[in-house]
């Protein structure tokens, strides 16, 4: 068997740590269960990234649906800051503290990986970032990583599941398996060329055997204009300066006519690599770096009980909400029923938080997948330079 949760007993909240479960018969045995609000906001975020992408929200509205309880959040692919609320949840806290574990799983994962792939889809400055990470991962979780990849910014996944459940085709190239079967990097890709349906992509890989630039020209003389790409996934043993090796290549294709061939690469690649490579890659393949993100830690902690300011040590008490300038992105973190006057810039502040779910019935629908990736590359568009920072 799959050591696997199942879905209805996360739905049910069974996935949960047992304290909650104890501390929930308390408040039943001795009647002090309380109507609270409740507050989820990341302290820090990792590696001291500027910026973090929300994600997991989809999932967090499915968990919640049918409790007796309010939700307001961001927008999935929202970016937000260290310490600003990305949401609150209002209701009695017997009727949801069992859903904090799962809950907090649901983001704090999306969230990490999301953020990894608009760090590296930034990073790339325009070209295309696939996403090969699911062998690095549970299967279990794979269509949520690959969701999170694709809404944080990537250009597609190679899983066919995960690319089906978001509505686009899977991306993929040919494995070393292929080549050493067919025994012939020519040979193998010729044969996908045979058997694979028109509309894939004609991407051969050249590192299996030979010298990658001989490689490449055998391949782009021997598929000419059905050939779309080489894939270097040189092993770290050959790799030397992949730079000049992958400027080579792309050298003596233009010197025979094959400009359009498109360069990818994979293995190891990371936001640093990017930034190195981009100058010559059209596209790079993307795994452990992003399915394998560091988590955002996120906390939910109570903030208001019966509508009064209350919190723990360490945390400012009272429901809040997050507003943004529309013309100067500054933003303000304000208690609830407080109201702002125009920015220093004259642009109009606009609330962030937004109602989710009403009484346990989910207000509005969710956006798809293609619409909270656009949102995500309108706002790495919008990032002031100043918050790039080039890191590993
Ligand atoms: C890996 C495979 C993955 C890449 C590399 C992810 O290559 O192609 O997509 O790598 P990363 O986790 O380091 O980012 P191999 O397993 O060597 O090759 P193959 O394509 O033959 O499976």
């Amino acid at each position: 068997m799959f050591h696997l949760a199942d879905p209805d007993d996360i739905k049910k909240g069974k996935i949960t740590d047992v304290y909650f479960e104890r501390t929930v018969r308390v408040l039943k045995a001795k009647h002090i269960d309380k109507k609270v609000t409740a507050e989820v906001r990341a302290r820090s975020l990792p590696l001291d990234y500027p910026w973090a992408v929300l994600a997991g929200l989809d999932e967090i509205a499915y968990l919640l649906k049918g409790l007796k309880i309010d939700l307001w959040s961001l927008p999935e692919g929202s970016l937000f800051h260290s310490f600003e609320p990305v949401l609150f949840i209002e209701g009695n806290y017997s009727d949801f503290a069992c859903y904090e574990t799962p809950l907090l799983g649901l983001i704090c994962q999306a969230s990490g990986v999301a953020t990894r792939a608009a760090r590296c889809k930034k990073a790339a400055d325009g070209k295309s970032v696939i996403h090969f990470g699911a062998r690095r991962m549970h299967p279990g979780i794979t269509p949520m990583i690959d969701r999170a990849s694709f809404i944080g910014g990537c250009d597609g996944v190679s899983v066919s599941k995960s690319a089906q459940n978001l509505g686009e085709e899977p991306i993929g190239t040919i494995p070393h398996a292929l080549i050493l079967l067919a025994g012939d990097t020519l040979e193998a890709t010729r044969m996908f060329h045979e058997v694979i349906e028109p509309r894939v992509r004609r991407v051969a890989l050249i590192d299996t055997l030979a010298d990658e630039k001989f490689e490449a020209l055998r391949v782009a003389e021997g598929l000419g204009k059905d050939l779309f790409g080489v894939r270097l996934d040189t092993p770290p043993s050959r790799r030397g300066d992949f730079l000049k090796l992958l400027e080579e290549v792309r050298w003596e294709l233009n010197l025979r006519g094959f400009k359009k061939v498109k360069l990818l690469v994979s293995g190891g690649i990371d936001e640093k690599k990017i930034r190195e490579l981009r100058g010559v890659v059209d596209s790079f393949g993307v795994g452990t770096w992003i399915s394998n993100a560091p988590v955002i830690d996120f906390s939910l902690d109570i903030v208001e009980i019966e509508g009064k300011p209350f919190s723990k040590k360490g945390k400012r008490s009272a429901k809040k909400q997050l507003w943004q300038c529309s013309s100067c992105r500054t933003r303000l973190i304000l208690p609830f029923e407080e109201r702002v006057a125009k920015c220093n810039c004259g642009g109009e502040f606009v609330p962030l938080l937004k109602p989710i779910i009403k009484e346990g019935k989910l207000i509005k629908d969710l956006p798809s997948p293609q619409k909270i990736r656009q949102y995500v590359l309108e706002q790495l568009e919008k990032i002031p330079s100043f918050l790039e920072e080039p890191r590993g």
